[in-house]
Order: C-alpha cells, then sequence, then structure tokens
C-alpha cells in the first residue's frame, strides 16, 4: 500500500487515486490548456494582487516543495479581479519543477510543458475563516500559477534559490521577510482560468485556477537548485526531490476562459 504520497515510482500522482479517490474526480488539476478552444469573456476583469512584503515569514521544504508562508491572520496581502468574487487572502507560495529543463510544469499549453511552475495561494477571507475552511470549498481557494522558462537567470528568484541550502532537509525552516512575491510575475497579466483543483494530496476540488500566459525566465543554475532539495527527514536515507509534478488531467467537460 501507499504509505506516504510523493513523486517516486511506488507513491506517485499514478498511485494517489488509491488513497485519495477525488483523484478521478470531475474537476481534478493541472490541465493541458488548448489555447484554440479557450473562451474569451468579456466580463472577465483585470488582476489585481496586492502585496504586502512586511507579511512575508518563513520558507521552509516541506518535503514535496518548498515554499514562502505568509502571515494570513490580516487582509495584508490579496488578491482581487479577475473571475474572482471579493477578496483571496495570500497564504504561501511554492514551486513545482522536473529532473531536467524539459518537463517541470503542472499545465501545459497545447501539450508544451515548461520547465517548472509557481503557485501563488491565495484563499477566500470574505466567504471563510481560515485557510483550512476554504480549502474544502468550491469557491475557497484562488491559485495564480506563473511558467518558468529557461532563459536568463531571475536575480528575484535569487533571494529564494539562495536560501536553499539552508533548508535542504524536509521539515526545516528559516526566517524569510520582506519579500514580495508581484516580483516574480510577469509584464503581463493576461491569463485563463477554469475551475480545479489542488495538484497535490488531498487533491480538493476547491480552486479557481489562474494561470498567467506570459512565462517569466529563470536559468538551468537556478532550477537545479530546487533539485538539491531532499524529500527526506534528517532520520531517513537522503533523497533529492528531483520532480514534483503531476500531468495533466482529463478536461471533463469544464470551460477554460482568457481575458
Ligand atoms: S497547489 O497550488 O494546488 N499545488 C496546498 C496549497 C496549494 C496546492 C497544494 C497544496 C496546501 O496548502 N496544502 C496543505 C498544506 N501543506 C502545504 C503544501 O504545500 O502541501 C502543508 C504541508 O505539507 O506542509 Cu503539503
Ligand atoms: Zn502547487
Amino acid at each position: 500500500a501507499m504509505l506516504h504520497w510523493g513523486y517516486d515510482e511506488h507513491n506517485g500522482p499514478a498511485h494517489w487515486k488509491e488513497v485519495f479517490p477525488v483523484a478521478n474526480g470531475d474537476r481534478q488539476s493541472p490541465i493541458d490548456i488548448k489555447t484554440e478552444e479557450t473562451k474569451y469573456d468579456p466580463s472577465l476583469r483585470p488582476l489585481n494582487p496586492s502585496y504586502d512584503p512586511a507579511s512575508a515569514k518563513i520558507i521552509l521544504n516541506n518535503g514535496h516543495s518548498t515554499s514562502v508562508e505568509f502571515d494570513d491572520t490580516v487582509n495584508k496581502s490579496v488578491l482581487t479581479g479577475g473571475p474572482l468574487s471579493g477578496t483571496y487572502r495570500l497564504r504561501q507560495i511554492h514551486f513545482h519543477w522536473g529532473s531536467n529543463d524539459e518537463a517541470g510544469s503542472e499545465h501545459t499549453v497545447d501539450g508544451m510543458k515548461y520547465a517548472a511552475e509557481l503557485h501563488v495561494v491565495h484563499w477566500n477571507a470574505e466567504k471563510y475563516s481560515s485557510f483550512v475552511e476554504a480549502a474544502c470549498q468550491s469557491d475557497g481557494l484562488a491559485v495564480m500559477a506563473v511558467f518558468l522558462k529557461i532563459g536568463e537567470c531571475n536575480p528575484q528568484l535569487n533571494k529564494i534559490t539562495d536560501r536553499l541550502d539552508t533548508i535542504r532537509i524536509k521539515g526545516k525552516k528559516a526566517l524569510f521577510t520582506n519579500f514580495d512575491p508581484s516580483c516574480l510575475l510577469p509584464k503581463s497579466l493576461d491569463y485563463w482560468t477554469y475551475f480545479g483543483s489542488l495538484t497535490v494530496p488531498p487533491l480538493l476540488e476547491s480552486v479557481i485556477w489562474i494561470v498567467l500566459r506570459e512565462p517569466i525566465s529563470v536559468c538551468s543554475e537556478q532550477l537545479a537548485k530546487f533539485r538539491s532539495l531532499l524529500s527526506t527527514a534528517e532520520d531517513e536515507v537522503a533523497c533529492c526531490l528531483l520532480r514534483n509534478f503531476r500531468p495533466p488531467q482529463p478536461l471533463r467537460g469544464r470551460e477554460v476562459r482568457r481575458n
């Protein structure tokens, strides 16, 4: 049986349905975005991220990604606009990558894989009282996805990659303050949007996905630093987190809209 989910042969995405049956559900993520099949929706507004660098708190290795966690006790850093009704509060950002630069993104565009993907995770603080409560509601979460392509090194991403050696082991955390995740956003905030799920167990179908169309550039050396993180704790045989992306899931009749 699958003891602990992960991204290896014995516990990877193909096994998740054994413990989390919603893995075969009707609104799973990620998806392949077929651009010719997306629908322009004139009612979709511009995205309006508004982040306070002081709300960044810690950087951590949770064994399946590295994340920066934000103070979400008040509306200091929020996302409004786009497809959203009301205010969604920033909770954390994290990354997905592959064992080489040819794959790593979760969403794909007309079958094309990017090298990595950034997720900026928010919860509906207008309707719900905590992230955990919001995470099981159909309009509870809003995740903004940003594709990373190989090109010039990204000086903003260095703020994160320079710290990864201090949190190499699963469960390690370090203080991480004065960071505004909008420094990792592309020039254009044009997007696709659809209703989906968390891309990791428990795969809850609670996410309004907002996938930015323009990628940001990072260099191969920066992505290599993510691959040297360990998926294992201090007392385990060291195992590098070489990849952590789920492949695209069936669309099952869902519409993907664009602004
Ligand atoms: S994703 O954007 O769909 N990949 C969570 C949030 C967003 C996504 C996946 C998971 C989440 O918050 N999960 C529960 C909390 N986790 C953090 C995590 O990133 O996944 C707690 C933890 O272990 O430390 Cu797992
Ligand atoms: Zn994610």
